[in-house]
């Protein structure tokens, strides 16, 4: 390879010149349209990446993808709440025609039991990692058209090819984030550091832990040292009774909605996600977050197709859209949770760093229970209703 060329190749794949840049330098110094494409291939991209061609006289590949047809007038998204930027959405309404309705929800259990209702008329939702795997087995979920897809190859690689998507054809993701507490530096006299906080009888009236069973009966696991996926009797039961001393003292089950009422300072310390801490920080800067030292849930929500939807091309172009480096973001510069999109991470100005292994230790996915979560449903009922 001559310097010149090498000189355009290292520039495009640091992100020195842009795609057209580079093949208008790589023509002019006589590079083949094959090289070319072989190159731009090797880059992480923004653009379309031709599928592979069938190898000649070889086994055959995979089924060509079937052609989606044009886009539709309108998309139905349901999503957990605060967790889009404001541009998103009229920005995509705007340049694709197509009018978009937002409907959102404050856990996975509320979206998966209202589609299996047969509810809605979703085109996209928004589940995390356990859910998918739940959705998978309900067979709720549509298989993605990939070729529709081009800026897939804009996902960080640690959120690819995920216990839960194991094969990439149903899940974008969306943002990844951490359940801890957020709270109060100058209405707390220490800074939390345990799930014990909320066993604080001082704290009387002035805490409150996440309405959704997944996050609330797994910080209880986590308190006394066990995974937050348990199904065990035994361990169930303990964290049964520490929910229990624990309610007392709340104000309510509350999640994302909580903001409000830390902002204005009638809550001093709250269970929840690091990014709607970061939205409440933005309103009032003594709002910090804790990770628990007993550990704590990391997850990744990702964007899927529900079973029976209708407008499955402009949830396609609204997928691909999200992937832009500059919407991708845009998305996590006003949700403050983390992206799995690696060139929007890098447009951003503080990106939430990845756990580095240390932290890894005590945090852990939560995975789909299979038939545990009779159990914890069950439990959930009881701890709300006594
Ligand atoms: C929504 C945050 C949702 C994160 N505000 C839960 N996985």
């Amino acid at each position: 390879m001559s310097k010149e060329v090498s000189r355009l190749v290292e520039a495009v794949a640091t992100g020195a010149i842009d795609r057209r840049e580079f093949v208008r330098g790589a023509l002019g110094l006589g590079l083949s349209v094959a090289t070319i494409a072989a190159v731009l291939q090797g880059c992480s991209g923004e653009e379309a990446k031709a599928p592979p061609a069938p190898a000649p006289g070889g086994t055959p590949g995979p089924a060509p993808e079937p052609e989606l047809g044009p886009i539709e007038g309108e998309l139905h998204i349901y999503m957990w709440s605060d967790y889009i930027a404001e541009d998103t959405v009229p920005n995509f309404e705007k340049e694709f025609n197509c009018k978009v309705t937002l409907d959102t929800y404050e856990s996975n259990e509320e979206m998966i039991a209202k589609l299996q209702a047969g509810a809605g008329g979703y085109d996209l939702v928004c589940p995390s990692g356990y859910a998918i795997t739940v959705l998978k087995h309900l067979d709720l979920m549509e298989k993605l058209t990939r070729k529709h897809i081009p800026n897939l190859g804009n996902v960080a690689p640690i959120f690819t090819s995920t216990v839960f998507d194991p094969t990439n054809d149903h899940t974008v993701p969306w943002q990844w984030g951490v359940t801890g507490i957020a709270y109060r530096k100058d209405k707390l006299p220490t800074p939390p550091d345990s799930w014990a906080l909320f066993l604080d009888a001082a704290l009387k009236g002035k805490v409150t832990m996440m309405d959704d069973m997944r996050d609330n009966i797994g910080a209880w696991l986590r308190y006394r040292g066990k995974s937050l996926n348990s199904v065990d009797p035994t361990e169930l039961a303990a964290a049964k009774v520490d929910a229990l001393a624990a309610k007392v003292n709340l104000r309510a089950y509350i999640s994302a909605p909580v903001k409000a009422q830390l902002v204005a300072g009638d809550v001093y310390a709250a269970q929840l996600w690091n990014g709607d801490t970061m939205q409440a920080r933005a309103e009032n800067d003594n709002i910090e977050f804790a990770v628990p030292k007993e550990g704590a849930a990391i997850w990744c929500d990702s964007l899927v197709i529900p079973k029976g939807a209708r407008n499955i091309r402009a949830a396609h172009e609204f997928l691909n859209y999200i992937l832009r480096p500059e919407v991708g973001a845009s998305i996590s510069n006003f949700t403050g949770y983390g992206s799995p999109n690696k060139l929007a991470s890098e447009k951003l100005a503080t990106p939430v760093p990845y756990p580095s292994e240390e932290q890894m230790k005590t945090l852990e996915y939560q995975q789909d229970l299979g038939a545990g979560t009779a159990v914890w449903d069950q439990l959930w009922t009881e701890i709300k209703s006594s």
